[in-house]
């Protein structure tokens, strides 16, 4: 399924026709409830209706994997963003918008449960003071050294973009990242004719306006496909036991078994090798402090 406007569902078929299509009825969603039945990325079973130009979606394969969502608001509500997914694509800015530390380990953690290989891209370099160039080389430095890939881009002066061109080809990519930080930009600038529309950040807020409302799979010319997404404003972390979080950072996977207590929180217990290694700077603070606020389910804003 490539795009969706809730009730009408676009299917690319495997003749690369795209077909307009419904769901009828009950529809058995696996087991999750989230606010959409199939989301894009979904491989679904379809049949024409006799004589119409419109196809009824009858079954939904098991999903590879997904990356699923709880806003914070109306926090009994997931929706599922994509599925079956290859890669994840992070897209960060530090300024118009600016993303938090916190905002990138919560995504992060969620692509770490459901094991999506994820990048990080900082787009907007143009805009980058000298200031800016160094904050950005700590933020690049914290998630190089847990194993994340960094890519500094400029999606507008085509910056650095043939690096991430090649890791793209014959996936199924995800962009994702908080309005306004260039993600319908940053495809359109890596596939040569697509045209998706961008919107400028709000000049009081410094945020974006939304611009992309749902999400849309497009093939890449060099095989595979991207799905552009709408901004995530808030992203709360869902189905993750507390017992089980730290096995999502994966510079405290490295350390569980050199904890004393096997049932280790890493919060207050004796002999904890994570808390040992925040306090001697090889587990950077700031992912201690999204440890703490996942676990404590204080979703921050950002
Ligand atoms: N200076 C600069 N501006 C950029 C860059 N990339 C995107 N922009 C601008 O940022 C604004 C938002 O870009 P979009 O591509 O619409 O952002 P988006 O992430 O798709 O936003 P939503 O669809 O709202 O989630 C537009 O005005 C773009 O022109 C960049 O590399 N440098
Ligand atoms: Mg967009
Ligand atoms: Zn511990």
């Amino acid at each position: 399924m490539t795009k969706s406007t809730g009730s009408w569902y676009q299917v690319l078929s495997e003749d690369g026709i795209n077909y307009e299509c419904r769901i009828k009825g009950k529809f058995r969603t696996q087991g999750i409830k989230s606010t959409n039945p199939i989301a894009v990325g979904d491989r679904v079973v379809f049949e024409m209706e006799p004589n119409q130009e419109v196809g009824i979606i009858y079954e939904l394969e098991p999903r590879k994997n997904y990356i699923i969502r709880r806003s914070v608001n109306l926090s009994k509500q997931t929706q599922i963003l994509a599925s079956n997914l290859d890669l994840a694509m992070l897209v960060v800015t530090l300024a118009s918008p600016p993303t938090s530390l916190g905002f990138i380990d919560r995504f992060l953690v969620t692509a770490e449960a459901y094991r999506i290989p994820t990048i990080l891209v900082f787009n907007k370099l143009d805009l980058f003071s000298e200031e800016g160039i160094a904050i950005l080389q700590e933020y690049k430095a914290i998630y190089e050294q847990i194993g994340y890939a960094c890519y500094e881009v400029s999606a507008i002066e085509k910056t650095n973009l043939d690096q991430i061109q090649t890791l793209l080809k014959d996936k199924i990519t995800l962009v994702s990242g908080h309005s306004g930080v260039g993600k319908s930009t940053l495809i359109n600038a890596l596939i040569p004719n697509s045209i998706l529309k961008t919107g400028a950040i709000s000049d009081w807020s410094d945020k974006g306006k939304h611009t992309t409302t749902f999400a849309e799979m497009i093939s890449l010319p060099q095989g595979g496909f991207i799905i552009d997404s709408p901004g995530i404003r808030e992203l709360g972390v869902v189905d993750i036991e507390q017992g089980e979080l730290s096995h999502y950072f994966p510079e405290m996977r490295a350390l569980l078994n050199q904890c004393r207590f096997n049932n280790c929180r890493h919060i207050n217990e004796p002999g904890c090798a994570v808390m040992e290694a925040v306090e001697n700077d090889q587990i950077e603070h700031s992912r201690y402090e999204s440890y703490l606020s996942i676990f404590h389910n204080q979703n921050t804003r950002n």
